[in-house]
């Protein structure tokens, strides 16, 4: 049995973000899914709260015969122990997966086999522009799964978002 970690902001989870669930749903048989920054919402850059994402997630995945778990991980000053952290707050895992160089050194010097994909950046693109298109009323549900669309207009996030890109002080 081998359990993957997955982390990522999901701000929103997106087409990349699903393709890579895919992608590793070849190498594992179950995947937790580490919501990062899960205490940070209400920004340009984080506009959904980690119970948000969670829906987001779990209702994307229904579909795939994956056993998934959602794990918020709140962001820490010290870098030097967010392993620690993240596995004090997920089930145990064998391989984690990330594009982020950061969390890539951190994972290699805890002696966490960690893997990368070229699709992780197209990830880290394609979250920008979604909430771009969304800021500006472009079309971003085609950039999302249908599940998406429904919790963002569930919970009024298109408003939330233009509303605290116009307020202007948390952009990235
Ligand atoms: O690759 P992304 O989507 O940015 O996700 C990585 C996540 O891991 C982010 O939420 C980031 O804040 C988090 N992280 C946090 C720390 C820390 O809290 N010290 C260190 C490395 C990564």
């Amino acid at each position: 049995m081998t359990r993957g970690f997955y982390i990522g902001r999901f701000q929103p989870f997106h087409n990349g973000h699903l393709n890579m669930v895919k992608q590793i749903a070849e190498d594992v048989d179950e995947l937790v899914l580490g919501i990062g920054s899960a205490d940070d919402s209400h920004t340009v850059r984080n506009p959904f709260t980690a119970g948000e994402r969670i829906m987001m997630i779990t209702k994307s995945l229904v579909e795939y015969d994956l056993v998934t778990y959602a794990v918020p991980i709140e962001d820490l000053e010290r870098n030097s122990v967010w392993v620690s952290h993240v596995q004090s707050m997920s089930p145990d895992f064998d391989i984690a997966y990330s594009n982020n160089p950061l969390v890539i050194q951190l994972f290699r010097e805890a002696g966490i086999e960690i893997r990368q994909s070229p699709m992780f950046n197209r990830d880290v693109l394609e979250g920008s522009e979604v909430r771009e298109r969304m800021i500006t009323d472009g079309d971003w549900q085609s950039l999302v799964p249908d599940a998406v669309v429904e919790v963002v207009e569930e919970m009024d996030g298109i408003e939330r978002i233009q509303m605290v890109s116009d307020s202007d002080s948390n952009g990235d």
